[in-house]
């Protein structure tokens, strides 16, 4: 019964996440951008058929990078990956579908990209796991704290795909 009704909170409370409204955060890193996979990277996720709503190219602040990679913030590389983010610009991106998160993140690939699958974008494009030319949300919770941090509300639109009954 508990189990039920915490259930049908967690769905309550993430209406407008979850279902064709989910929202995921991706990013094309600067050696994505050097390496002129930009279009390469939209046309993939464009042609798998999510909603892009939200798009801009950016040198990001540090203080954004310090806060998107909190979570490794002890880690040895920490401020490594910090400066390569900050290195050039990133192509920042919100994409919108059913269950956009999980799937866009298969996309990417595995970090490591030697054991990543061909096919996948970081399979595909890259030998080294520090240089893996794109991020994505790694889970719905993920994407609620990264979208917000990286795009400001007005920056952010919905439209409707004329195409959306046939995918
Ligand atoms: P993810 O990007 O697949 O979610 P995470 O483990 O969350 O992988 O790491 C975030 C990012 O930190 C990676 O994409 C990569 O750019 C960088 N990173 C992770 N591990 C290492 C490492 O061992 N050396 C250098 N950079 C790393
Ligand atoms: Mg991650």
């Amino acid at each position: 019964m508990i189990c039920l009704v915490l259930t049908i909170f967690a769905h309550i409370f993430q209406t407008g996440w979850t279902g064709a409204k989910e929202r995921t955060f991706i990013a094309v890193k600067p050696d994505g951008i050097q390496r002129r996979l930009v279009g390469e990277i939209i046309c993939r996720f464009e042609q798998k058929g999510f909603k892009l709503v939200g798009l801009k190219l950016l040198q990001a602040p540090e203080s954004v990078l310090r806060e998107h990679y909190w979570d490794l913030r002890g880690k040895p590389f920490f401020n490594g990956l910090v400066c390569y983010m900050g290195s050039g610009p990133v192509v920042a991106m919100v994409w919108q579908g059913v269950d956009v998160v999980k799937t866009c993140f298969g996309m990417l690939g595995e970090m490591n990209p030697a054991v990543c699958l061909p096919g996948t974008i970081r399979g595909d494009y890259c030998v080294e796991g520090g240089r893996n030319v794109i991020h994505g949300s790694d889970s719905v919770e993920s994407a609620q704290r990264e979208i917000p941090l990286w795009f400001r509300r007005h920056e952010l639109h919905s439209w409707d795909h004329s195409s959306s009954r046939w995918i």
